[in-house]
């Protein structure tokens, strides 16, 4: 950054007055105000106009610590670039959301909870596959988003998320999964399309600076897991600043008095990225129609994106919001339908630490509970959205992509007036439609959890406290989950697949099925799946199968032990008979044993590969045994 001379500034008639100015508001400030470039001299105005003078209380004279000065500044001017409407914006914003809290405001004032209604889909009926056909159909002018920015600080894994095995049988991280999973969408789509409109779908990943160097590295160092280079964009969220107290006075950090101590925004940032890098632009001209966010590590997420963009298509949704059943409490927010005493009405995700003091503050004496079904009413908001892009670039074009914020302060005592230690502002990509008109189209899709979703959000220790019957969310439960919903799949287009036994690792139980795996090419629907099996075909428990193909046909197999089956595009394979060997076998593991790597340790059990039959087809053709 340029920097200015004394001479140079010093004939400024405005500098001349903001030297008066400042010398009463920040004596120490001015005496450094030489310093300055113009433009960091408007910043410096502004900080002091919103109240922020201490900033330079400790300041010493010109010439004594120049360079913090200036970085100092540099800091400033980021912050002040990266906030819809600037720090004072923000500094302002933060002021009125800590009167609230320190208020005991109520967010929801005025505004009484009921259950939503939204299409409720079970896999492989009737209306699940034709919502998947339109899907199919409507992916490739789709976008996707990956929020990847967090730390995961519940599940305490040094790496970042999205590199972490989502199964240990062929050990694919989930940036790989996701990867192939909408290379095979994108193949499929176009497929149908036959040559008209956009062939590659982009894929969009906002990192922060905790993660973008490892995402990006992954990505490099495994030649983008397929995809073009040119088809994913990195972006970058920013931290927000820190503040110290109800008057929102910025929080300097305790090791360097030159720096403003910064926090994660959260994932709510994603809407002013795509905005303000002119990417939904782009996709919007390209004639995209859909973009899709999802979460760093949920498995089986793409189980459920083609029916869940068939229901977009189909019902004209601008918002749509995937969601499962919810046990009540349960660390997940609710989907909930809000009308507000002046007949507004908004459907909406409530996070789970509000759910239950809205609904006891609104009549319903005992809160969150669940109901008939073993489920709260309130289905469970997994945090995957599919928005339609014209609609949201519109909205953006007003907002600038900035929503609805909150703060969590933690404060010392009752008399709510000093922080135990600073806070920020924060905000969630699922609060984007709280600002939408009443005539938005709002909706969400319910599908069975074993089908969509199973997050690896918290780390052993914590996930073994879980109370009974709601789920860990753990990389241990997250594995589980996929070969329970591949056993599940396989079992409903006809295959024999054994009852699961129970097991524990890491203190927790789970049901262990047969270790079935398949790459996103070989079965991304229903219908697909249904298609690539055939005569009576039955896998046993102690069984694993891993297929990594897309034309592979199992035809009257028999699995008792290990097969893998791998073949090239253009590979036609029928895979039948009798297979019969000693297998692979699930092995404990203690999450304290360090001499076991992480990966392995958090999911508390590794695979030892004993025997399997290997059958490989390097070769397009047909093939048959
Ligand atoms: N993330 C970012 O990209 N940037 C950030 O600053 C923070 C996070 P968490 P959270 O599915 O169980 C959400 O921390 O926020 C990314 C919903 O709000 O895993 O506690 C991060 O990398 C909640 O309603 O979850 O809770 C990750 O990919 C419920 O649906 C994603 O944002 C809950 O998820 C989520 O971050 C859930």
């Amino acid at each position: 950054m340029a920097t200015h001379t004394a001479g140079s500034a010093a004939d400024d008639l405005s500098k001349l007055q903001i030297d008066d100015w400042v010398s009463s508001a920040a004596p120490n400030l001015q005496k450094n105000l030489s310093l300055l470039s113009p433009e960091q001299v408007e910043l410096a105005k502004m900080l002091l106009e919103m109240n922020q003078g201490h900033l330079f209380q400790h300041w010493p004279e010109a010439g004594v610590e120049d360079d913090a000065k200036r970085a100092f500044f540099d800091q400033i001017a980021r912050l002040n670039a990266s906030y819809p409407g600037g720090l004072a914006s923000y500094i302002k914003t933060a002021r009125e959301l800590l009167a609230d809290s320190k208020a005991g405001k109520n967010p929801y004032e005025g505004f009484t909870p009921s259950v939503p209604s939204g299409e409720v889909l079970t896999f492989g009926e009737d209306n699940f596959v034709q919502f998947e056909d339109a899907g199919i159909r409507e992916a490739r002018k789709a976008a996707f988003v990956l929020v990847a920015g967090g730390l995961g600080e519940r599940l305490g894994y040094n790496g970042i998320k999205v590199a972490l095995p989502l199964e240990s049988t062929t050990g694919t991280c989930f940036l790989q999964h996701y990867i192939e999973s909408i290379l095979a969408l994108q193949e499929s789509s176009c497929k149908l399309a036959q040559g008209e409109g956009p062939t590659e779908i982009p894929l969009a990943i906002m990192t922060s600076d905790d993660t973008y160097l490892r995402t990006k590295d992954l990505l490099e160092k495994n030649a983008y897991f397929g995809m073009k280079p040119s088809q994913i964009k990195l972006l970058k969220q920013e931290k927000v600043a820190c503040l110290d107290d109800n008057d929102a006075r910025l929080a300097v950090d305790p090791h360097n008095k030159y720096t403003i101590q910064t926090k994660p925004h959260g994932h709510g940032d994603v809407h002013s990225l795509l905005y303000s890098t002119g990417l939904l632009k782009e996709w919007h001209e390209a004639g995209r129609r859909w973009v899709l966010f999802f979460q760093d590590t949920n498995g089986l997420l793409f189980k459920a994106i083609p029916a869940s963009l068939g229901v977009s298509a189909i019902k004209e949704y601008h918002v749509n919001s995937l969601a499962v059943p919810r046990k009540a409490k349960e660390a997940i927010g609710g989907i909930t339908k809000l009308t507000h005493q002046d007949g507004r009405t908004m459907v909406i995700n409530v996070e789970y630490n509000q759910l239950d003091p809205l609904l006891r503050a609104t009549g319903h004496a005992d809160g969150d509970v669940n109901c008939e079904t073993g489920f709260s009413p309130f289905p469970g908001n997994i945090n995957q959205l599919i928005f339609e892009i014209g609609p949201y670039l519109e909205e953006l074009s007003k907002t600038g992509g900035s929503i609805k914020e909150f703060v969590n302060p933690k404060y010392k005592d009752s008399t709510k007036t000093a922080f135990k230690s600073s806070t920020r502002l924060e905000c969630m990509m699922q609060d984007y439609p709280k600002t939408l008109p009443p005539s938005a189209r709002v909706g969400f899709t319910v599908m069975d959890a074993w089908l969509a979703y199973a997050p690896v959000k918290n780390n052993p220790e914590d996930a073994a406290k879980v109370p009974k019957g709601n789920p860990y969310h753990s990389a241990t439960s997250g594995e589980m989950a996929i070969y329970r919903a591949n056993s599940l799949i396989l079992r409903k287009v006809g295959v024999k697949v054994d009852e699961p036994v129970q097991q524990v690792f890491n203190g927790q139980e789970v049901d262990v099925w047969p270790r079935i795996v398949w790459k996103p090419k070989w079965g991304l629907t229903y219908s697909d799946i249904k298609s690539k099996v055939g005569g009576n075909c039955s896998i046993t428990g102690k069984s694993t199968i891993v297929l990594k193909g897309k034309s592979i046909n199992l035809e009257n197999l028999a699995l008792d032990g290990a097969l893998v089956v791998d073949a090239v595009d253009g590979a036609e394979v029928k895979v039948g008979g009798s297979v019969h060997n000693a297998g692979w076998i699930i092995e404990n593991v203690d999450f304290k044993d360090a001499s076991v790597p992480e990966e392995v340790r958090i999911r508390g059990f590794k695979i030892n590969k004993i025997e399997q039959v290997e059958k490989t087809y390097k070769e397009p053709g047909n093939y048959s045994n």
